[in-house]
């Protein structure tokens, strides 16, 4: 069975001092598995799908990040910052048409409604991963921490394409 992508998920949680750090890796296979994935899942309120970044053309620090986000919980929830070993800048990024020109802006958090998902992707939101630190190699995995309002932190893993 041939593995379409690989994405991997932690929950940091810190509460009452106690300091949790479960670690789930997970692969979805294109096939009724996974629906087995999701329920395994369950437990974590934000879930990711189809991380991609793109390769930086030759002399560009910089790259837009994409992925899919899905809050399984039945509260709003808000990322309110992102960051990654491999670049020294990471930005919420959202593109919108002003007549014909796209413009984009530094976002202070994105929004993840109860039991929906939001999809990152070119000309909407997006992340903007800045300043990096070392070239990227195609098929290489690049790990972002997500940090919502409540201070949890959750790691999606962004293949670069
Ligand atoms: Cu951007």
């Amino acid at each position: 069975m041939k593995t379409i992508f690989k994405f991997r998920t932690r929950l940091t949680q810190h509460r009452a001092g106690i300091f949790l750090k479960p670690l789930m890796l997970v692969t979805l296979l294109l096939t009724s598995q996974l629906l087995t994935s999701q329920v395994a899942l369950a437990d974590l309120p934000l879930m990711f799908e189809q991380g991609s970044i793109n390769q930086p053309p030759a002399g560009s620090m910089m790259a837009a990040g994409y992925l899919k986000i899905k809050n399984t919980s039945d509260t709003d929830l808000r990322i309110v910052s992102a960051r990654s070993d491999r670049f020294k800048m990471v930005e919420l990024h959202l593109t919108t048409m002003e007549g014909d020109v796209a413009k984009m802006r530094k976002q202070k958090f994105i929004e993840v409604k109860a039991g929906g998902s939001l999809e990152l992707k070119h000309g909407a939101h997006h992340l903007m991963l800045m300043g990096m630190k070392k070239p990227l190699d195609k098929g290489e995995s690049i790990l972002v921490t997500f940090v919502t309002d409540a201070g949890d932190e959750f790691e999606a893993e962004l293949l670069v394409k």
